[in-house]
């Protein structure tokens, strides 16, 4: 069987209208792969669809839904039905950076619906034919909010605790077939990530950037996945954790 990161192969990332999303789709084209890009809005999609062409297919999806999610993965073309690779990537702290007491809960519910539920939601629908094929790979974008708690982050910490405590579990489910399981904790990345935790507020979020040294890329962030992906199929990457060089 070819490596999975390999020309032929389909990839689906999620979130992948700009920041560490798309980074990856274009790593990942880049490599022979075709990608399923989603995004909230087919309009963000567009550079990117461009971009890819043939081989690239965007799709508007919220992983919040669970019937948009059941149709658009039912609906795909004959083509692009065999997922090799899932993404998990779509997630957000809008509204967030705030002390529990002052977080907005519509925004909270949200973090969790998207964080966790979308990605656990994702991965209950593209799981299946992976495993009637024995073949499959799943990265799960975590943070170092996944195993470092902060303050101000109560939810988003929650939710990215949320999502390696599924990752590890599902791992182990997936012990006694050939389909890994990776996560990826990225710190600071300089994306909207910031813009939207701060509701648009770009002062703030260019504060928040500016009181650390260096920030990651997109781009580094995709280079770990593909690290992830490129191993022989005898190798597990369980975890990577990217932290920006301080004073580089
Ligand atoms: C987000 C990491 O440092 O921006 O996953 O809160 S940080």
């Amino acid at each position: 069987m070819s490596d999975i990161l390999s020309s032929g192969s389909v990839a689906l990332v999620t979130g992948a209208s700009s920041g560490i999303g798309a980074a990856t789709a274009r790593h990942l084209v880049a490599r022979g792969l075709r990608v399923i890009g989603t995004g909230r809005s087919l309009e963000r999609l567009k550079e990117l669809a461009d971009e890819l062409g043939e081989t690239g297919l965007m799709i508007e999806l919220d992983v919040r839904d669970e019937d948009a999610v059941a149709a658009a993965l039912a609906d795909l073309p004959a083509e692009w039905r065999e997922i090799d690779i899932l993404v998990n990537n779509a997630g957000h702290d809008a509204g967030g950076w705030q002390e529990f007491q002052d977080l907005d809960r519509t925004a909270s519910d949200d973090v969790i619906n998207t964080n966790v539920t979308g990605l656990i939601r994702m991965t209950s629908h593209v799981i299946p034919r992976m495993l009637n094929r024995n073949r499959g790979h799943i990265v799960n974008i975590g943070s170092i909010s996944s195993f470092t708690p902060y303050p101000k982050s109560a939810v988003y910490c929650a939710s990215k605790f949320a999502v390696d405590g599924f990752t590890q579990s599902l791992r182990m489910d997936m012990a006694n077939t050939a389909i890994r399981v990776t996560q990826i904790d990225p710190g600071v990345v300089l994306t909207g990530f910031q813009l939207s935790r701060y509701k648009g507020d770009q002062a703030a979020a260019d504060a928040f950037i500016d009181s650390y040294p260096t920030g990651l890329t997109p781009d580094d962030v995709a280079r770990a996945i593909c690290f992830s992906l490129e191993q022989p199929p005898g190798v597990m990457i369980d975890r990577i954790v990217l932290q920006p060089t301080q004073g580089a």
